[in-house]
């Protein structure tokens, strides 16, 4: 019996999320979401998530959404597994940093930049793309993961978005981001997680 949950659609966002349970190695119980059948818009996963949106976890009672949010609570919730920089650690702000990029910075740049939308940089949250993929650059430029020499749960956020990048073909040749990305789809872990993709 364990006390977490996961409801995962198979080749959608929730792949980090599962990822990152593997990492953790804890326990949990797989809850199979088909997304594109269309049953993140029926009445049983919407009692989960009224978003109708994988991921979603629930543990110790509480369910929780949002990927980014669920990697931060779940990387403190499981300290022993080494993947958040603790309160104190001088990684600690970078961590947040890069956590809260994916999402607020990184997905949005990469979504509008696949769909050829028109925006003005100045007015999105995330800027212009350019700035955003030399930010990342500039920063795995100093070690193999995106806090340096040690790897984190932001990795799986950071790391999960850039596959996007090769997978859709949607960046040019870029050895170091394809290093990074090959490091990481390289750990037992994401093997395991992609185990729960079918
Ligand atoms: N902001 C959410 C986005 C999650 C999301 O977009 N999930 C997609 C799959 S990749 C989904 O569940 N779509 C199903 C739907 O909209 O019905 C997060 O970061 O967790």
């Amino acid at each position: 019996m364990t006390n977490l949950t996961v409801w995962h659609g198979p080749n959608t966002r929730s792949t980090g999320t599962v990822w990152l349970v593997e990492e953790l190695g804890v326990p949990y119980e797989l809850k199979k979401v088909d997304v594109f059948g269309g049953a993140t818009r029926g009445p049983d996963f919407l009692a989960v998530n009224p978003a109708g949106k994988v991921p979603a976890i629930r543990h110790e009672g509480k369910t929780l959404t949002e990927m980014a949010a669920i990697s931060l609570y779940l990387a403190d919730a499981f300290p022993e597994a080494g993947l958040a920089p603790a309160i104190g650690d001088s990684l600690r702000a970078d961590y947040l940093y890069w956590s809260v990029f994916r999402p607020g910075v990184l997905e949005p740049a990469i979504i509008t930049k696949s769909q050829g939308l028109d925006v003005d940089p100045r007015m999105v949250g995330w800027g212009a793309w350019d700035t955003v993929l030399s930010l990342v650059e500039a920063q795995l430029a100093r070690g193999p993961y995106i806090l340096g020499e040690r790897f984190s749960a932001a990795d799986i956020l950071i790391g999960g978005a850039l596959g996007w990048l090769k997978h859709f073909k949607l960046m040019d040749d870029n050895p170091g981001i394809e290093a990074y990305i090959d490091r990481l789809h390289g750990r037992p872990a994401y093997t395991r997680m992609q185990a729960t993709n079918t």
